[in-house]
């Protein structure tokens, strides 16, 4: 076994918390021989339910499992963590402009920034999952002048997911065999799941379905599929989110498979033509613990105006939240 490593995990009362924080201590996300000290953070009024939850954990007897600590202070909950799932988010109420959305997260995640930034170790990874996801993120990052902004990451392995399955039930492959696909953008309505590169069973996806089911099925359906959950089943996706959680600080910490990728909302540079500022969901690689976004992918007409309107909502959501970053 390697010596412990810290995961600090916000909103782990919550129904996300529920499906993630299990698996976490299983090693489902770091491996069966990296042993986790768990750090959960939640509101005050949840520590009892969060208490609950700690009793269940320590009844697993998991070995992984090396520690917890519970607290609603989150500069406990963030000090020394090597990782840092950021889940608990304001979620819009009746009648909520998304102004307001965003000014009620920015009072999250400003501070969570800030105490990133005075207690997490240097190369701490952060994955924000509460939305708006990547510009909660940025949020967090721009109070954190002290961290590599790279340090900084949006969920967008969801939507990737759920890319992946569309694409294996429309061509009967297992998600196994379906590679290169790419959420560019926000984790919003106006992401774009971009097939062009995709492969199943080593031949191109575009050339196994058509145009129309591409443009007018599988995008929407990619696109809406949060909406679809929620009607279902009454709650908005919670084991699926978890599970892409996982799977996103994973392959981050282990890397990506030989010959694929997978898609991470990660600060922009100027690749693709979107400009530093915001988190961008983008085609990534991990290679010893870093992430480098996939270059030199052929951007047609068709992809171009998606990609360009999703960066144009991120640019919208930024204006409407740099008065929350640290000077
Ligand atoms: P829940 O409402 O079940 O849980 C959220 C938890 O966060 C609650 O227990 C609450 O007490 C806690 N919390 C609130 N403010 C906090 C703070 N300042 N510090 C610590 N804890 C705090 O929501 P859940 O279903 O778990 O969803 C969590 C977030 O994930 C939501 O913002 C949701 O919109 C977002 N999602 C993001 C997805 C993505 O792909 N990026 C998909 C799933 C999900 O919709």
């Amino acid at each position: 076994m390697k010596a412990p490593v810290r995961v600090a995990v916000t909103g782990a009362a919550g129904q996300i918390g529920y499906a993630l924080l299990f698996r976490i201590a299983a090693g489902d996300m770091l491996g069966p021989d990296q042993p986790v000290i768990l750090h959960l953070l939640e509101i005050t009024p949840a520590l009892p339910a969060l208490q609950g939850v700690v009793m269940e954990l320590n009844d697993c007897a998991f070995p992984t499992l090396a520690g917890v600590v519970a607290t609603d202070d989150v500069n406990v909950a963030f000090k020394d963590v090597d990782y840092a799932l950021l889940v608990g988010a304001r979620p819009r109420g009746p009648g909520m402009e998304r102004k307001d959305l965003l000014e009620a997260n920015g009072a999250i995640f400003g501070p969570q920034g800030k105490a990133l930034n005075d207690h997490a170790k240097r190369d701490v990874r952060v994955l924000v999952v509460g939305n708006p996801a990547n510009t909660n993120a940025l949020i967090a990052q721009q109070n954190a002048p002290d961290l590599d902004p790279k340090c900084f990451t949006a969920m967008v392995r969801l939507d990737h997911n759920r890319a992946l399955s569309q694409l294996a039930e429309k061509t009967g492959a297992h998600t196994t065999e379906i590679k290169k696909v790419t959420i560019w953008g926000n984790h919003s309505s106006t992401q774009y799941p971009d097939l062009h590169e995709a492969t199943v069973k080593g031949k191109a996806a575009l050339e196994q379905v058509d145009q129309a089911w591409y443009a007018d099925t599988f995008i929407p359906t990619v696109q809406q599929r949060g909406a679809a959950i929620i009607k279902a089943r009454g709650a908005s996706s919670a084991a699926s989110a978890a599970s892409a959680a996982i799977d996103h600080m994973r392959d981050w910490a282990l890397g990506t498979a030989e010959g694929d990728w997978t898609s991470m909302g990660i600060p922009s540079d100027g690749s693709y033509g979107i400009e530093p500022g915001v988190i961008f969901g983008y085609p990534v690689t991990v290679k010893d613990g870093k992430y480098a976004i996939v270059q030199g992918l052929k951007i047609n007409e068709f992809s171009q105006a998606r990609i360009d309107a999703t960066n144009k909502e991120l640019r919208e959501e930024r204006a409407g939240v740099e008065h929350l970053f640290a000077k």
